[in-house]
Order: C-alpha cells, then structure tokens, then sequence
C-alpha cells in the first residue's frame, strides 16, 4: 500500500510540507500545472488536507470524499465550516495556544500605538516637522487608569488581561458564558461599552459574530473610546466604524484585522486616528513555526493513531471514545 495521500491547497508555512514529507504523499495544489485534472484524478485518494486559508466548505468536502481530517493553520478556523465537516464526518483541527502571547503582545502594542499615538508621532518626526514645527502635540488619552472591556475571554483574551494590569488598566469582560475569573462579567457586550474607555476584541470570526461591534456599540463607548482589533474584521461593521471614527462618537481605533482584507476601506487610511496593521498579530518567525508544528503534529498524529491533537470543538464528539 502506498502512502496516504494529503492536500495542500494553497501556499503554507513551508515546515509544514517538511514535516509531512516522511509519512504521507503531498499534493501541492497551487504548484500543478493543471490543478484541476489532478483533483479529478486523484480526488478518491486524498484522506486529509492541510490548508493555511482557503474556503473550505461542504460542497468542497463532498468533491474529497475520503478526506477525513482538515488541519488549519492558525487558531481562527472560520473559513471552514467546522459543522458542515462534522456532518461528514470529517474532523477539523488548528493551532490554540501557541500563540497566545505573540498576539497578545502585539495587541498591547496595538493599544500603546493607539493611546499615545506613536505612529503618528514618529511620521511627524520623519516628515521633518520636529524641527520646523516644534514638539509633537500632547496626547490626549494615557495608559494609566484605563478601563478595558474584553469581547472574547479566552486563551489571547486572558494573556492581554495578564499583561494590561501593571499598567493600572481595569479588566472586564463579555462572552456568552461567565468564566472562574477576577475580572467584572457582562452578559451584555451594549452595557460593558458603555461602562469602559477600551473595547479588546478577541473573539472568533464568522457568521455568528458577524457586525457584533456595530454603530450602538460605538456610541456606548462614547468619545473617549478607543477600540483595538485583534481578532477578525468582520466582527466590526467597518462602516460603521469609519463613521463612528470620523464624527468623533469614539477617540480612536487600533486594527490588525479588516474586514475585506487585504483590502482596507480607504477611509481608515486617511483618517487621524487610526493605527492599522497589516495582520501581524502571530507573525513572527518562532511562532509561526510553532504553528506549522502543530498542523504537522495534528496531521501525524491523525495519520498514525487516528487522534489528531487538537481539534476544535464542533469536532471532538467524532473523536470520542
Ligand atoms: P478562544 O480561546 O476560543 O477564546 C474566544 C473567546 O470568545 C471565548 O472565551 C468565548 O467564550 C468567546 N466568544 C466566542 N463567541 C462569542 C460570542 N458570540 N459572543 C461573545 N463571546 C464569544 O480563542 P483564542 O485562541 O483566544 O482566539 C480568539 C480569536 O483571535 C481567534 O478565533 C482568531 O480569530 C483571532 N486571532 C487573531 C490573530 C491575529 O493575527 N490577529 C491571531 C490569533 C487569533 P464563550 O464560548 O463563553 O462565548
Ligand atoms: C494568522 C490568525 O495570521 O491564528 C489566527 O487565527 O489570524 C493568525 O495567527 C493566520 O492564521 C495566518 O494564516
């Protein structure tokens, strides 16, 4: 019997093909001449696909009908339906925890940016208006005393809690289901804005969250309001953040994620008081390779003894006993 056969779709952290290599056939989707033959040919052949941002969906998984394991890259999975593979029996796996404090750090530093407006600052000092125009104007807002209110307390949600407090920042939090933690919970996430100066969000993407930050949240955060987004953008109605920075309903946004991305709506690259990142939030180079170990550790670990080692949760019931 040859070896079992895996699907890469799309380009991927490249330690990951490295460490497929030795135990299953690779398909390098997007390195075919003609993909589309090879799929047809091969489709009754690939048991897992190992994918670093493409859709997958169920009509997807019904033209690989003996795939049973998809292994993401990355701890966001909601460009799959993790349900639709469910029903097919088919198990998703991506990467938690290793990379919790890359982007936790990097929602800090977000946050600082924002707050102190230090890329604003430092594009002052290179235009050269130091020197011809004096000091770059105080800022407004301080770290210090801040009230955070995290949409989406969970592995990252908790590391940026953890890092926020020795600033003197107040921790509060809404998810569906209060958590064994010291910080205030809100079952509503329109009254926790309302309460804070700072809304960290850190929840999934997807069709369930879709547009929960919209134009009555921003205006709950109210003037002084500083948003930061470090999950995915389309947790945010984008227009309506543009409208809310705009008009001065809240102080200033910090944003590694978009909406339409790569695409970002022009408007926020030339209002003040935004600070945008392209996505970096996981992208160093250990970490990312973290990342890349653990799909390749998933995908061995399903080929060998069938136990992938972390699933998300809509497929553990497969994997029960
Ligand atoms: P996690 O441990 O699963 O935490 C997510 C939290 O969100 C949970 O505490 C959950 O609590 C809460 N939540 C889920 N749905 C919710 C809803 N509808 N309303 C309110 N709260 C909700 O996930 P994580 O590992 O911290 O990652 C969080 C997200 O960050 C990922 O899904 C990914 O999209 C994003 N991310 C972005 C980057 C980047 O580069 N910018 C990097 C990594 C991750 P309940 O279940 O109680 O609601
Ligand atoms: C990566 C991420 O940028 O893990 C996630 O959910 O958003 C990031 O770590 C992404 O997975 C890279 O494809």
């Amino acid at each position: 019997m040859g070896q079992p056969v895996v699907l890469i779709p799309g380009p991927m952290h490249p330690a990951v093909a490295a460490g497929l290599e030795a135990h299953c056939e690779l398909i390098r989707l997007w390195q075919e001449l003609d993909p589309e033959a090879v799929l047809a040919a091969r489709r009754d052949e690939i048991v897992a696909v190992a994918t670093g941002g493409t859709p997958i969906d169920g009509p997807y998984l019904d033209s690989l009908p003996a795939v049973r394991l998809v292994a993401s890259f990355g701890v966001g999975y909601d460009r799959i339906d993790a349900a639709a593979a469910a029903e097919r029996g088919v198990v998703v796996t991506n990467t938690p925890g290793v990379l919790d404090d890359e982007v936790a750090d990097t929602a800090l530093g977000l946050l600082l940016m924002t707050v102190r407006e230090l890329g604003q600052a430092e594009r002052y000092l290179r235009a050269g208006k130091w020197a011809d125009g004096g000091p770059y104007p105080l800022t407004r807002a301080t770290m210090h005393g801040r009230r955070m209110g995290i949409l989406g307390l969970g592995r990252i949600g908790q590391a940026i809690a953890d890092r926020v407090q020795p600033f003197g920042i107040s921790v509060a939090y809404h998810n569906r289901r209060p958590k064994e933690v010291p910080y205030r919970y809100y079952p509503s996430l329109l009254d926790m804005a309302a309460d804070v100066d700072t809304l960290m969000i850190v929840i999934p993407g997807g069709d369930s969250t879709r547009h929960l930050v919209d134009a009555e949240v921003l205006k709950a955060l109210g003037p002084d309001g500083i948003l930061i987004n470090v999950a995915r953008g389309t947790v945010v109605d984008e227009q309506a953040l543009v409208d809310a920075l705009r008009t001065n309903t809240i102080q200033a946004a910090g944003l590694d994620v978009f909406e339409h991305e790569p695409k970002v709506h022009p408007d926020l690259l030339t209002l003040p008081n935004t600070v945008l990142l392209p996505h970096v939030g996981s992208a160093t180079i250990p970490t990312r390779t973290a990342m890349a170990n653990l799909v390749v550790e998933n995908l061995v670990s399903y080929l060998t003894k069938g136990t992938p080692v972390t699933p998300v949760p809509e497929s553990t019931h497969l994997l029960d006993g």
